[in-house]
């Protein structure tokens, strides 16, 4: 089995287990006595300190996902949830290749927006190689481009009552829109991006056209597709049920997915 197929409790026990064993070594001689001697017990308090960085590095809320290389890419970036969102609004929208497309901006901003995919393209733009880890058991390698959604929020102007941001999507699974949100930490992040792009191909629409969250510190449910409207709230009460995202508010799936 490689990482790509690991989920990720089993990663998480996997980088675990690693601390554990270099912890564990000099117990394994069999030798109380061996426990009193000073370089003994100096590795010992080397796996302690190993043991408290590797917490640090899988809770550091800061901390970049890791980015891989072009030869890491998956020869297939499979799509997830909604392939194609219904109605003939967005159809429309598809077949003139996303060119009346809007994301609104809006919430608690000083500067309410209305982004066309030209705007959105005309900002700075960021390009990253990360894997896509879906609760669901798969993984995948793919390679976005998009604006870092910090540079959008800096464009509206976030006014300091903000306190989530909400991504609202065109599409809808059952009777209700998808949705998501993410606390400012993740929003501001220099790897949550609004990507138009996937391995250097416009997005294609059942991976979420003509605009899609990547926020790479979490889970996939949390990527959301088809984005039309992203709200800065000061609380997620009265957005659906009050959890934060669609499978949030219906299933047991964490409203904070961290990898
Ligand atoms: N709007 C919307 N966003 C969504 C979903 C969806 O059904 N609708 N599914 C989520 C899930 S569970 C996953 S794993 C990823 C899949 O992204 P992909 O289709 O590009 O693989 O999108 C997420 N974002
Ligand atoms: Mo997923």
């Amino acid at each position: 089995m490689n990482d790509l197929t690991l989920p990720r409790r089993q990663l998480i026990a996997r980088a675990g287990s690693l601390v554990a064993a270099a912890g564990a070594l000099p117990l394994l001689s069999g030798c109380d006595a061996i426990n009193e001697a000073p370089a003994v017990r100096k590795i010992l308090s080397m796996g302690e300190k190993m043991h408290r960085a590797s917490q640090r590095a899988l809770t550091d809320r800061d901390a970049l996902a890791r980015e891989f290389a072009r030869t890491d890419l998956s020869p297939v970036f499979r799509s997830n949830g909604t392939r194609l969102p219904e109605g003939d609004a967005y159809a429309a929208h598809a077949a003139r290749g996303f060119a009346d497309w809007r994301v609104a901006v809006r919430g608690l901003v000083a500067r309410p927006l209305m982004l066309s995919m030209a705007d959105i393209r005309a900002m700075p733009q960021r390009t990253q190689i990360t894997r896509h880890d879906c609760v669901e058991g798969w993984s995948a390698i793919g390679e976005w481009t998009g604006v870092q959604l910090s540079r959008v929020l800096a464009a509206a102007e976030l006014k300091g009552s903000a306190r989530y941001i909400v991504f609202r999507c065109a599409d809808r699974i059952g009777a209700a829109e998808y949705y998501e949100s993410c606390d400012l930490i993740d929003a501001l992040h220099p790897q949550t991006i609004l990507a138009w792009a996937l391995n250097r191909q416009l997005l294609p629409i059942a991976n979420g056209a003509p605009l899609r969250l990547r926020i790479e510190r979490q889970l996939g449910y949390k990527h959301a597709k088809y984005l039309r409207a992203i709200e800065a709230v000061a609380s997620l009460e009265k957005v659906g049920a009050g959890k934060g995202g669609y499978w949030e508010d219906r299933v047991d799936y964490e409203w904070y997915a961290g990898i």
